[in-house]
């Protein structure tokens, strides 16, 4: 079709430039430099002779013109950038349907024609007053930024004894980083005068930040009121105000606040520094771009901590993402070590869960090719599947079924492979009534919670007490129960 109808074109070329007023002229210059195939076209003679006084290759034609281009050679991209929005829609419309293989970049004069430009087809539209807007918003979100991380750094500079950098509790990776980021940051602004202990609440809960923090070999300590007393200074990352979701009193004095929550309070703050973004998706983020901004070189501790803190908070970048947290981790993916980062996502077994299956293997009772075993109260409800998953590779066991107290239910998992035996449906059958349960044919959980069992004391009490009911009830649903009575209580 390109070079059908009139058939009256000639050759090829790099570019054409229809309209050719001051947006135009600019990109003809711009052009120029790297080429001298340019073909401007512009409705105004007089403008046409200006151009070609300057030696541009220019002529005259009506942008509304269906045969604009009749006898012109085809370009590889166009430019419609006349002032006149119908000139414009026209010029694309008559281009799409001779040349439609041409890639076309169009001017808007408003939002409705950007509109109308890209359903006629053409590939960029840009819209000149909305570009100088986002470019102006841009480069002030940029100058503001870059302003933070140098007054952040002149402040550092000043000070001198101990930054407490207090992390939110229960800390995350996150949390974490982004206080082990700020003492670097004021290490290096304060040539080592001001030295930094890193604080937390609650505990260090998920096995990931547990393998986190020690692979790392990240020093933390837990917020005493004589820690607090010892530090000059007290800087907050990843909260937003004393007392909000850390272990400091609301009316603490603190120096210092990096975050990306918004301050639920919206509370006047008197500290020497803030610097809040809910925008962000990790603090991580923020810290990544002061180092950046500041130059401080990031060793590889900090650069794969930041990293992981980054890809944590957004879930491996899906949630809330914003191009600059990605932007960020691709800075700092480059500085981090791919081994530990593979170390930490992957964490080896914790004392805790090989505690609880070094229980559930001394506790076991094997029955005519069932295996239970009673691990107690746990803490780490995770463990118990575990555990039911490697006790199943018992030789002589067909179905193992591990249950144990956590914090307010009772929890079963079982493993079958007993092809007469839907364990899921045994388990629904026997404790449907109670608690939540199901699964499939080879493995199956059960939830039963604590309220059920309102009137017992302690979670020991409740152990015996139900363990026998429980436990009789799902060995009359698989037939056990009247082969060997007399064993059952004891299980
Ligand atoms: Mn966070």
């Amino acid at each position: 079709m390109a070079e059908a109808g009139t058939g009256a074109s000639k050759g090829r070329i790099d570019y054409i430039v229809l309209g050719c007023g001051s947006t135009g002229y600019h990109v003809v210059e711009e052009l120029s430099k790297e080429t001298e195939q340019i073909l401007i076209i512009d409705h105004d003679k007089k403008r046409v002779e200006d151009l070609r006084v300057q030696k541009y290759n220019a002529i005259m034609r009506d942008l509304k013109d269906p045969l604009l281009f009749d006898g012109i050679p085809v370009p590889d991209v166009a430019f419609v950038l006349s002032n006149d929005k119908d000139a414009n829609l026209a010029a694309v419309k008559t281009l799409k349907l001779v040349h439609p293989a041409v890639h076309v970049i169009a001017r808007a004069m408003d939002p409705v024609s950007t509109g109308l430009l890209q359903e006629a087809g053409a590939d960029l539209v840009i819209y000149p007053q909305e570009f100088i807007a986002k470019t102006a918003i841009h480069h002030i979100k940029m100058l503001h930024s870059s302003r933070l991380a140098r007054r952040l750094f002149d402040l550092l500079a000043g000070w001198e004894g101990t930054l407490g950098i207090i992390a939110h509790n229960n800390p995350d990776p996150d949390s974490i980083s982004s206080a082990i980021a700020l003492a670097a940051i004021a290490a290096e602004a304060s040539g080592k005068k001001l030295s930094s202990r890193i604080l937390f609440g609650g505990n260090i809960g998920h096995q990931e930040n547990k393998a986190f923090v020690n692979m790392l070999d990240i020093k933390m300590e837990r917020i005493t009121p004589q820690i607090l007393h010892e530090c000059s200074y007290l800087a907050l990352v990843d909260s937003s105000a004393p007392g909000e979701n850390n272990d400091l009193g609301k009316d603490t004095k603190v120096n210092i606040i990096i975050d990306h929550h918004k301050n639920g309070e919206g509370q006047e703050l008197k500290v020497d520094f803030f610097d809040i973004r809910p925008g962000t998706g990790a603090t991580a983020s923020i810290m990544t771009q002061y180092l950046q901004e500041l130059d401080i070189p990031v060793n590889k501790k900090v650069a794969t901590a930041l990293f992981y803190g980054i890809r944590a908070d957004t879930r491996e970048f899906r949630r809330s993402v914003t191009p600059q947290d990605l932007n960020y981790a691709a800075f700092l993916l480059p500085l981090t070590d791919s081994d530990l980062l593979d170390k930490i996502t992957s964490p080896s077994i914790s004392q805790e869960t090989l505690d609880l299956i070094g229980q559930a293997i001394r506790n076991k009772k094997i029955r005519s090719g069932y295996l239970f075993s009673n691990v107690g109260v746990v803490r780490n409800r995770d463990a118990i599947p575990q555990a039911a998953e490697l006790l199943f590779n018992l030789e002589g066991v067909n179905t193992a079924l591990v249950y144990g107290i956590g914090d307010a239910s009772i929890i079963i998992s079982a493993r079958n492979r007993d092809i007469r035996l839907h364990i899921g449906n045994v388990l629904k059958e026997a404790f449907g009534d109670i608690g939540d349960a199901g699964g499939h044919a080879n493995m199956g959980a059960v939830t039963i919670p604590l309220a059920y069992f309102s009137l017992v004391k302690t979670k020991e009490d409740l152990l015996t007490l139900v363990q026998e009911p429980i436990l009789r009830k799902f060995l009359r649903v698989v037939g056990l129960e009247k082969e060997e009575n007399h064993d059952i209580v004891e299980l």
